[in-house]
């Protein structure tokens, strides 16, 4: 498969400027640009999929530059945005963009990397509005969706501008560095075409620049991708652990896992048809997830840190935690139910405040009925007792109720 028909497959082109792209992307060596703006100090799993389309490019031969928008972060892009966005402050926005360009450079390395700031911040009010602002029609730029869907319920100018700042971006990118292609989400279809035509009117309409988009990633049940009960899945493993992140692609529906397998991993055809085919035969053995969720949490975080939760999935399977060592405990049981203590305690009280009993009777009825494990080891005592001495790494006690059931006591 060549990189056009590839990208197909994978259900990763949504729109593309021109009917001759397929060539001009299978045969020659373009530079492209993808660009993010520091809204937040991580990219989550939504924009990942953009940087692996990036790779997808790169792999064959095309070269990549990541645009950080320190200062388009400063302005607001209104695509696919219903309300005026809260205007960020200088320094969040480029203590955001050092958090984003790091992730981009470890997800690209080879990739020239560039923060917008460094030319928008000295674009003065004279140059923006006779240079640039008189090449752009306001119904062409009224007409944009982006724009469109908010003239009711108010936009500000700032925000109505931001798409002539991105397509000033394309515009020196393309001077610069000859970048001749924008990909982007279909959320950014609007801004990549309105940068192509401030190219052709400033150079000439024949300049040949392309852009492309891929879809949203939508979900069979109609929820949100991405998204868990405590919010965005985040790439930073400080905000989303490693084990979490595994655990989200492992919990991928059968209807979704050979969608996410096509986007977000490097398989080929063959393999990925192969584990369709075991969704079928052995659907117990969760084998297209097993493979996702390695996949991705290699990409991302690397061989090592995929141990680690494949070391903690194992561990509260089993229930035999004993062996973690510290990050996998803190890993593995950092979002759990849990309390602190500073002294020797009863299990018994833990159990009840901890919520896993409602009295101290329930908690001696669990214990006699061997319910109950404290760091991996059945208790039978009911006076047994929890303490810093007997902790994992002096730090943890990890109660386990029934098989699923985990909570944790952290010894101060
Ligand atoms: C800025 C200057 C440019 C070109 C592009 C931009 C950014 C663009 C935009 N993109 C989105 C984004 O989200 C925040 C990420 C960091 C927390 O707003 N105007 O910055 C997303 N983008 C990736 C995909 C996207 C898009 O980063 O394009 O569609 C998500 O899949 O929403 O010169």
């Amino acid at each position: 498969m060549n990189l056009y028909e590839d990208l197909k497959w994978r259900g990763l082109l949504y729109q593309q400027t021109d009917d001759d792209l397929s060539d001009k992307l299978n045969k020659e060596s373009l530079t492209f640009y993808l660009g993010a703006d520091p809204t937040a100090d991580s990219l989550h799993i939504g924009h990942l999929l953009a940087y692996l389309v990036a790779k997808r490019l790169e792999n064959h031969g095309h070269r990549p530059i990541l645009v950080i928008g320190g200062g388009t972060g400063l302005i607001g892009d209104p695509s696919f945005k219903s309300q005026e966005r809260k205007l960020l402050s200088i320094e969040d926005s480029l203590k955001n963009a050092e958090g984003i360009a790091r992730q981009a450079r470890h997800l690209l390395p080879e990739a020239t990397i560039v923060n917008n700031y460094d030319w928008l911040s000295s674009l003065n009010a004279i140059e923006f509005l006779r240079d640039i602002g008189k090449h752009f029609n306001v119904a062409y730029m009224m007409s944009k969706d982006s724009v469109k869907s908010r003239i009711e319920n108010g936009i500000s100018f700032t925000e109505f501008s931001y798409q002539i700042i991105q397509a000033w971006d394309f515009e020196h990118l393309y001077r610069n560095y000859n970048c001749v292609l924008q990909i982007g989400g279909q959320d950014q279809w609007g801004n990549i075409t309105a940068g192509m035509e401030l190219i052709r009117k400033i150079h000439t309409v024949d300049a040949k620049v392309y852009g492309i988009t891929f879809p949203l990633v939508t979900k069979a049940d109609g929820t949100k991708f991405g998204k868990t009960e405590s919010g965005a899945v985040w790439l930073d493993k400080n905000k989303t652990s490693v084990f979490e992140f595994y655990q989200y692609w492992i919990n991928t529906a059968d209807q979704d896992v050979i969608n996410r397998l096509k986007q977000f991993t490097f398989l080929s055809k063959e393999a990925i048809d192969e584990l369709e085919v075991s969704i079928q035969t052995e659907p117990e053995k969760r084998l297209a997830q097993r493979v996702l969720a390695e996949e991705i949490t290699k990409i991302v975080h690397g061989e090592n840190e995929l141990k680690k939760a494949l070391r903690v999935t194992e561990a509260l399977f089993s229930g035999e935690v004993g062996n973690l060592d510290l990050e996998e405990v803190e890993m593995g049981f950092s979002n759990l139910d849990s309390m602190e203590i500073t002294e020797d305690a009863l299990l018994v009280d833990c159990l009840v405040a901890l919520n896993l009993a409602s009295s101290k009777r329930q908690s001696r009825e669990l214990i006699t009925a061997n319910a109950i494990t404290v760091n991996g080891i059945k208790v039978t005592d009911v006076l047994t007792a929890v303490n810093k001495k007997n902790a994992l790494h002096g730090k943890y006690t990890i109660i386990r109720k029934g098989k699923k059931k985990y909570a944790v006591i952290e010894h101060r």
